[in-house]
């Protein structure tokens, strides 16, 4: 079913704490300057700018200090996660919220609020998780101690967290996850995915399977259960070849053709409620194009499309 046209809401997220190196602070101005707003209206969208979130006062020293001795910023990621979850939670009742990070880190948040406003309308939340990454360490676990590799583990519930967040009131489903593009798993992620069932569609099934079949049989799930859906983009799904503005990337990723026709997909379907383009570094972009080729895919998945064609069902 067609959701017509929702308002959409462009939030800014400059969280740069999770990642490895600086930069992803500069994502929602880099986007700004390649027209996400104008692309997004032109497509006939009410689009709402509501700028960029007011970041954490600094912390001046841990909470309370964790015995992984890797982690960084640990306290800042808790601040920003708070923060995230309330305008996720507000602006998702008030049309498609779109945020603009920041690295992937900030997806803790936005999944904890999402998953409230899921509870509130009595309907269950799926995400869709586009990344060479699954994202799935616990504290515990990250060897790194970047807290971008984390936010998926927390947002689904998964031990190893409490004391330093607070726990999601209404944790994901990791069996309404569903992963594609995957392409570098550690091994504590590796068991941890298989042991909560998430879906993984690696880059091998998408090699074999294409995109169209996997995403097809995940998107009727979600049409089946009345789900929202959340899709959370990462830079680094995409080759880097064709996206090098991004601090972690994998070879073998997602062709432009295929990064394109998931989002046209995900238009047709009328299921997507909200939307995370994460790990933007413009630091590291070739005059912009990585930033462009972001704001395509958004527009393809708001709509954008080269001929009208007859209704399909997902
Ligand atoms: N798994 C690795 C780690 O924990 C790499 C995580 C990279 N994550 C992102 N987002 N760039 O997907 O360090
Ligand atoms: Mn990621
Ligand atoms: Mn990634
Ligand atoms: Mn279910």
């Amino acid at each position: 079913p067609p959701t017509g046209n929702p308002r959409c809401i462009l939030i800014g997220a400059r969280v740069q704490e999770g990642a490895g190196r600086l930069g992803c602070d500069m994502g929602p101005s880099a986007y700004r300057a390649a027209g996400l707003a104008e692309t997004l209206s032109g497509l006939g969208h009410d689009i709402v700018d509501a700028g960029d979130l007011a970041p954490p006062p600094p912390v001046a020293a841990p909470a309370r200090a964790h015995p992984n001795g890797a982690l960084r910023h640990l306290p800042t990621f808790a601040a920003w996660t708070e923060i995230l979850a309330a305008a996720a939670f507000a602006a998702s009742g008030e049309g498609l919220p779109i945020f603009l990070g920041g690295d992937h880190s900030l997806s803790a948040g936005t999944l904890s609020g999402l998953g409230c406003r899921a509870a509130a309308e009595g309907r269950p939340l799926f995400v869709l998780w586009l990344d060479a990454h699954a994202d799935f360490h616990t504290l515990a676990t990250t060897t790194s101690g970047n807290l971008h590799g984390v936010p998926l583990a927390y947002a689904t519930g998964m031990p190893g967290f409490s004391g330093y967040l607070p726990a999601p009131p209404a944790p994901v489903d990791p069996a309404h996850v569903c992963l594609m593009g995957t392409r570098s798993l550690d091994p504590a992620e590796r068991t941890a995915v298989r042991a909560a069932g998430v879906l993984v569609h690696d880059m091998r099934t998408i090699d074999e399977a294409g995109v169209v079949a996997p995403l097809r049989a995940f998107l009727g799930r979600v049409a089946a259960a009345g789900g929202r859906l959340h899709v959370s983009l990462d830079v680094d799904f995409l080759d880097p070849g064709i996206a090098p503005g991004v601090g972690t990337t994998v070879p073998g990723g997602a062709t432009f053709r295929e990064a394109h026709l998931i989002m046209e997909m995900l238009h047709d379907s009328g299921l997507v409620g909200s939307l995370d383009l994460v790990e933007l570094n413009p630091f590291l972009d070739e005059r912009g194009r990585t930033a462009h080729l972001m704001v395509d895919l958004a527009a393809s998945l708001m709509g954008r499309r080269v001929l009208d064609r007859p209704t399909q069902s997902n």
